[in-house]
């Protein structure tokens, strides 16, 4: 028998299947390297095998180092087989159990909105943008001369006493805002006439009890221009009234007092509950309160450098609260800061 029939007898085969075996039933990649560190590493007898050629006869070495390498070969080849055999199969099982049908609808989460105060202010907002008014922005911490001063409210005016305004500690000329209309007088300082804005916005004033929060919203609106009158302003409001309650509801003005106007009124709405009749909600009055208004006082306009002679300005204030309480028949206006969903989740 011929050296070479030897071992491929003797060694090589029996071994052989032995390892083929093994590796074939290698159950995981760890399995696997276990076997191949076990019949191809350094320490395997088919490297034994192959270091030790240099000791044997020239007659021996070819055929031991080709029957090595031969078997090195197919070693290798069964390993890589199973390799693929076992990483195929960890990626069906993976394909099998993390499986996502991109079909099934998403899980529905709470979703929230916009405060009931945001809507109503928006409202507002878009109405009087339709009329043509643009939208102005300002200062919620103010100076006495913005919020005060140029709006014709000189010192020692009762307003101006720290029993009714939030002052800066330490800073008599500073204020939190008790109105909008500082926002109006600095528009009016940068632009000239014609001047059509909306100013809505934080507004603070020291009282808090059942009807009233130190911290309000309001929307004040400024008209400027050539030839504006009263009558401006009635169809103006009645027109947001209008668009705000329902085209039945009516306007009517009644005489009032404010620094910044002359002549000043408040205007009311007919009741949006009876229609008029009078009830509950009116005090059986049949009319509820909405706003007040004026044509702006031509002091005013000494403060910003506009002729008085030239042009002529009406100029209104709502609180946002009061205008949300009458168009959803609320009674409480604390239910607009208690963040209970109960309430909120409603509009
Ligand atoms: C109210 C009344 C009002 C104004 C605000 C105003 C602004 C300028 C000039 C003149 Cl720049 N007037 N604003 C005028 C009349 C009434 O608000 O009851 N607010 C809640």
């Amino acid at each position: 028998m011929s050296l070479e029939q030897e071992l491929k007898e003797h060694a090589g085969l029996a071994a052989i299947h032995e390892a083929a075996a093994e590796i074939r039933q290698a159950a995981s990649p760890d399995e696997l390297e276990a076997a191949r560190v076990k019949y191809l590493g350094r320490k395997s007898e088919l490297s034994q095998l192959l270091r030790s050629i240099p000791q044997l006869s020239p007659e021996e070495r070819p055929v031991v180092g080709r029957l090595g390498n031969r078997l090195r070969a197919a070693l290798e080849q069964a390993i890589g087989d199973r390799r693929q055999e076992l990483e195929g199969a960890e990626l069906e099982t993976r394909l099998a159990t993390e499986r996502v049908d991109v079909t099934l609808p998403g899980r529905p989460f709470p979703r929230g909105h916009v405060h009931l105060l945001t809507q109503t202010l928006w409202e507002i907002e878009d109405i009087f943008a339709g009329l043509g008014y643009r939208i102005a922005e300002g200062p919620e911490v103010e100076t006495d001369y913005y919020n005060f001063t140029a709006l014709n409210t000189p010192e020692g005016h009762p307003a101006r006493s720290e029993h009714d305004t939030f002052f800066i500690d330490g800073r008599p000329d500073l204020l939190l805002r008790t109105q909008t209309s500082p926002v109006q007088v600095r528009v009016m300082e940068k632009q000239q006439p014609p001047v059509y804005i909306i100013s809505p916005g934080k507004v603070y004033r020291r009282d808090s009890d059942a009807t009233h929060t130190p911290m309000f919203h309001q929307v004040e609106g400024l008209a400027v221009d050539r030839n504006v009158t009263m009558a401006d302003l009635k169809g103006t409001l009645e027109a947001f009234t209008k668009a705000m309650f329902g085209e039945e509801r009516e306007i009517r003005m009644r005489p009032h007092f404010f620094p910044f106007t002359e002549p000043s009124v408040e205007i009311d709405v007919s009741c949006m509950i009876c229609g008029g009749e009078g009830c509950r909600a009116c005090k059986h009055i049949g009319w509820l309160e909405i706003l007040g208004a004026g044509m702006v006082d031509p002091n005013v306009f000494g403060f910003v450098d506009y002729d008085p002679e030239e042009v002529q300005g009406f100029a209104f204030g709502m609180g946002v609260e009061r205008i949300a309480m009458l168009k959803h028949r609320m009674t409480d206006l604390r239910m607009f800061f208690d963040n209970d969903l109960r309430f909120l989740e409603q509009f």
